[in-house]
């Protein structure tokens, strides 16, 4: 028995599976096999009968079509929750073996990968998370964090983000495997890029080993350097996509689809490999099966430290909660949103937070928490530097990492750049919290391009995200508490640059997303808002009663939790659906006027912003209590 009979066992597997389902990716699992064998039978620590072993090395695939290389390997190395049969159903529904890894599928499963670049910005996240328990409890934390990105990878913008990062917090036992095939979907890599890789991670502060990808031998040994590595390690590894193919492999006819039957005939022929589809030979499964650690000697060690990840319920809260209620200051969100998590950060220090440059801006850092660098990783701040992207899908590997909760602020126009990321958080189930502030033309002088509009609409649009946005200091500490207690979703929070009343309130129903917060008997209109927009609602309610028309005035906060609300309280919020409805919002109206029904009034943004003062764009643009009241008479009168 060769290394390469075991490799080749990944190879088939995938490629059988691949041809099975009639489509998939099989080039790049037949490429990495060589690289992934040597990895998981001598390198990896793990524990395929305790996967959840908190000391485990993770195992990243950033280039997340090459899913048959992972189940492969799950399958291979004796995962319980995974079985040929699976393997048979790559790609069917309710497989477990999605067509691209996703985590919560299968254990062994690290997080969701399939956007390029994203595993490997998740896998710096993880570095970080090892690297703080380390800090704070000692050597019994101490694990490497190995992910296999690809050309395409390499090629994502976010990619530079995250090996700059890592390369600054010189994260030493990350490594990077290249799948440098030189191959992508259009061809060559030579149509798309002449960089130089290696210079480029070394200019990140990586070490760089160049190997053949298929030489045992130089995988051995590559690998070995990065057991003490003192800087994190980027290994290229010269593939041939699709290797073994005598007629596909090295080009990109085998990246994207089945090998077809001829194809792999031909490729048993040329490996020598005499098995049927999805017959692994029981010497080599045997073979295979040694392969990880059993974790129990650890798990022990553990028990005995006393070491708990555990945090203690909040103490206080409803003292806190008090004061806000006492003082009743009169400030921006974001100004309470930093009271907060000055409260927060003080009891959880599991809240790991952090900020991409802005950090005197959305006020995310507390007393708390110390910022952590290279050289110390005890604090719990991050500053991420200008780097969106990568900031949002680190946060995403921290928190798959642990028990961790990563919040992290910037500008609510610039989630723009995070989407992808949190798309993933949300699809992924994790608790993530974004602090977004500056949260629309109330902003002011920095204009159109810093004024969010649209943003608000596209983050309502994505699935299992709660989007939150309260109107005084009192429903920003719900929201926080809804966000620490959305343990399955991932929070956005939107906060106001510009100072906001507080607000007396008829009820205090914010917990259910939405809720009359200045009731009245029988109304003719309800008028619905968020934000800062709900100070100008109560106005117009004012203003509406000179006029004899009596306005109930609802603040949502979040329309997510609101709409898990039942039928019986929602119609209490939202009355007869007669009943003339305004949204006030400072943005545009999509996904609004699911509450007006279609005679209702919106009162928005249909337009970008511009540069001036924030309450003379809130004028210009007719977001304003007496705009309301005009509309809403042309309706009822
Ligand atoms: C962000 C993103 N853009 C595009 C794709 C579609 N896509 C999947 S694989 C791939 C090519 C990747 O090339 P490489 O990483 O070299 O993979 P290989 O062909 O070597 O397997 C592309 C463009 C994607 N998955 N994610
Ligand atoms: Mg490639």
């Amino acid at each position: 028995m060769t290394k390469t009979d075991l490799s080749n066992c990944i190879r088939f597997l995938s490629a059988d599976a691949v041809e099975r389902a009639n489509s998939g990716h099989p080039g790049m699992p037949m490429g990495m096999a060589d690289v992934a064998t040597i990895l998981f039978l001598e390198f990896l620590k793990f524990d395929p009968k305790n996967p959840k072993w908190l000391n485990r090395d993770r195992f990243v695939l950033s280039a997340g079509h090459g899913s048959m290389l992972l189940y492969s390997l799950l399958y291979l190395t004796g995962y319980e929750d995974i079985t040929l049969d699976d393997l048979k159903n790559f790609r069917q529904l309710h497989s477990k073996c999605a067509g691209h890894p996703e985590f919560g599928h299968l254990a062994g499963i690290e997080t969701t990968t399939g956007p390029l670049g994203q595993g490997l910005a998740n896998a710096v996240g993880m570095a970080i998370a090892e690297k703080i328990l380390a800090a704070r409890y000692g050597k019994i934390f101490d694990h490497k964090t190995y992910t296999i990105v690809g050309d395409g990878c390499l090629m994502e913008g976010i990619s530079q983000e995250a090996i700059s990062l890592a390369g600054h917090l010189n994260l030493n036992k990350l490594v990077v495997l290249w799948d440098n095939n030189s191959i992508s979907i259009d061809g060559k890599t030579s149509l798309t890029t002449s960089e130089n890789m290696k210079r480029r991670f070394e200019a990140c502060g990586f070490r760089v080993l160049q190997i053949d990808g298929h030489n045992f031998d130089e995988i051995r040994t590559a690998l070995k350097k990065a057991k003490n590595s003192k800087k994190p390690l980027m290994i290229d590894c010269k593939t041939t996509i699709g290797f073994g193919a005598p007629n596909k492999a090295g080009t990109e006819k085998c990246h994207g689809s089945p090998l077809g039957a001829e194809e792999i005939k031909k490729t048993r022929e040329k490996l020598g490999w005499q098995y049927e589809p999805f017959a692994i030979p029981d010497h080599l499964l045997a073979e295979w099966r040694k392969c990880g650690i059993n974790s129990k000697n650890w798990e022990r060690k553990f028990k005995k430290s006393g070491i708990s990840l555990a945090t203690n319920p909040l103490q206080n809260i409803d003292l806190f909660r008090q004061k806000i209620l006492d003082e009743k200051q009169k400030q921006a969100t974001r100004k309470s949103s930093q009271q907060i998590l000055e409260f927060l950060t003080a009891q959880l220090p599991n809240l790991i937070g952090g900020s991409a440059d802005l950090t005197e801006s959305v006020l995310t850092k507390t007393s708390h928490s110390k910022t952590i660098s290279a050289q110390d990783f005890s604090g719990s701040y991050i500053h991420y530097g200008v780097r969106e992207h990568a900031m949002a899908a680190a946060m995403n590997g921290i928190a798959l990492h642990s028990n961790f909760i990563p919040y992290g602020g910037t500008f609510l126009v610039f989630c723009d750049y995070m989407k992808p990321a949190i798309r993933l958080a949300a699809l992924m189930k994790q608790q993530v919290i974004y602090i977004f502030t500056h949260d629309s033309i109330g902003l002011g002088e920095d204009g159109p391009t810093h004024q969010p509009v649209e943003h608000l609409a596209m983050l309502r649009a994505i699935p299992n995200l709660n989007v939150l946005r309260p109107c005084d200091m009192e429903e920003t500490l719900a929201c926080f508490e809804l966000a620490l207690a959305a343990k399955k979703t991932p929070s956005a929070i939107v906060l106001t640059r510009q100072n906001l009343p507080f607000l007396n309130k008829d009820s205090q129903n914010y917990h259910r997303g939405g809720y009359v917060i200045s009731a009245c008997e029988n109304p003719d209109v309800v008028i619905i808002a968020t934000g800062s927009e709900v100070v100008i609602a109560m106005e117009a309610q004012e203003k509406l009663k000179q006029h004899q028309i009596n306005a109930r005035v609802v603040s949502m906060p979040c329309f997510e939790i609101f709409e898990q609300q039942d039928e019986i309280y929602k119609h209490l919020v939202l009355g007869d659906k007669n009943i003339l409805r305004v949204g006030i919002e400072a943005a545009i109206s999509q996904g609004f006027e699911k509450y007006l029904g279609c005679n209702g009034i919106f009162i928005g943004m249909n337009d970008f912003g511009a540069s001036a003062k924030g309450e003379d764009l809130f004028k210009h643009f007719g977001i304003t209590a007496d705009n309301v009241v005009e509309k809403v008479k042309l309706k009822i009168n």
